[in-house]
């Protein structure tokens, strides 16, 4: 076997070994996912929740902790592989992945306002903490109208 040969065959496998992970199980990718939304959502709420009437600001600020975590940890729901395909069902679309440094800079301000509601939580003004929450939304919305199907 010729060593160009060789070298091909070698740079296969390896190609194919990197690429197991990611393959593997796309339908744990997107359960682990799912289930980020889901307590993002929660949290969300509880913050909404927590500044309706009499303001609850260790609720909010708890729930604020929780959401700032989503926001650090999403940038790791969304591995190559993990979109739609066949079998599967998602809501992510293909625009996630062929427009990423777009879908990227949406990250970027969900992360952004995400610390902001933190600083408002922290200074424990309501009026703040809501306005933020509310500019919050909008960054949640951003994503949902130009990467979420449906
Ligand atoms: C929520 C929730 C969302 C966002 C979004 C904001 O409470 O579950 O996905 O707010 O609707 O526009």
């Amino acid at each position: 076997m010729s060593r160009l040969v060789r070298r091909a065959l070698f740079a296969a496998l390896a190609g194919a070994l990197a690429g197991v992970p990611l393959l593997a199980a796309p339908a744990d990718t997107i359960r682990a996912r799912i289930a980020g939304y889901k307590q993002l959502g929660a949290a969300f709420k509880a913050v909404n929740d927590g500044l309706r009437g009499e303001p609850d600001l260790v609720k909010v600020r708890k729930a604020v902790g929780q959401i700032a975590g989503a926001s650090a940890a999403q940038y790791k729901w969304y591995p190559r592989g993990s979109g739609p395909q066949p079998g599967v069902k998602t809501a992510a679309k293909v625009e996630i992945w062929s427009r990423g440094a777009q879908f990227r800079a949406g990250q970027d301000r969900f992360a952004g306002q995400a610390a902001a509601l933190q600083r408002a939580a922290a200074g424990g003004d309501p009026v703040a903490i809501r306005a933020e929450a509310r500019k919050l939304g909008a960054t949640c919305k951003a994503c949902h109208d130009a990467f979420r199907a449906d």
